[in-house]
């Protein structure tokens, strides 16, 4: 096969554009180790339930957390944390379709880490792009509501691979739709067999206590 020289000149823009951001993101994570801090990306598809979550955790006060939220227009998330007396950074990227580890640092001038124990990142909506960046956090959190269905996790294994933990989350919704959870989980555990799965809704209030103590357990000495 002849090489493409303008498919080789654009792989190698997309990997200086990935180190310089690795770089960003261990400087980040430096930050929340040298301050105790825990650090949660919280990724999925728009819609999937990620916020309604924080605001339940907000409600909750198991531990003190402050949030970065990313979407491409508007402030409504970071305002409705607000609401619950959580303090929050909106990102507004415009167009681009996930958080990079500048995007973070720029954010987190805005943000007071002093009484803060857990500092959650909303990241775009959307199972593709975000998978692909560090954002100097200690863990991925991914969602899949029963609404999308059990077979995503084989069409978007880049994001289910590097998931710590999965939210089945919509649970209340189950029985309305053909969702197996035990396949999520088996199709998980074959691309990460460290991957933890919890069932988990914002009306019925299943899961929020078991996902309360996940963060708790992985929480940073202060
Ligand atoms: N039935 C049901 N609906 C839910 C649940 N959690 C969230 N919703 C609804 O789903 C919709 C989207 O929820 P959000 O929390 O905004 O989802 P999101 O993942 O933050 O969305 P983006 O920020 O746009 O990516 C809202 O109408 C919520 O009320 C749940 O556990 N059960
Ligand atoms: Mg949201």
């Amino acid at each position: 096969m002849q090489d493409n020289p303008h498919l080789t000149k654009k792989i190698e823009l997309v990997e200086k554009v990935l180190s310089k951001n690795d770089k960003e993101a261990i400087r980040v994570r430096e930050f929340f180790d040298a301050h105790g801090i825990l650090g949660l990306n919280f990724m999925s598809s728009p819609g999937s339930g990620k916020t309604t979550i924080l605001e339940q955790l907000a409600l909750k006060k198991s531990f003190r957390f402050n949030v970065i939220e990313g979407d491409l227009e508007t402030e409504n998330d970071a305002n409705k944390l607000r609401k619950r007396g959580i303090e929050a950074v909106q990102i507004q990227t415009g167009s681009a379709c996930h958080l990079d580890a500048f995007m973070i640092s720029e954010a987190m001038q805005k943000l007071s880490f002093e009484e803060i124990e857990v500092c959650v990142i909303e990241n775009i909506g959307n199972l593709v792009c975000p998978a692909s960046y560090d954002v100097g956090t200690h863990y991925n959190i991914v969602l899949l509501s029963v609404t999308e269905g059990d077979d995503k996790v084989e069409k978007y294994p880049v994001m289910f691979k590097n998931a710590d933990l999965i939210l089945v989350s919509k649970c209340d919704l189950i029985e309305h739709f053909d969702f197996d959870p035990e396949l999520v989980l088996q199709r998980a555990k074959k691309l990460n067999p460290h991957v933890e799965i919890l069932q988990i809704s914002s009306k019925s209030g299943e899961g929020i206590e078991a996902l309360s103590s996940w963060i708790c357990a992985r929480r940073r000495k202060k």
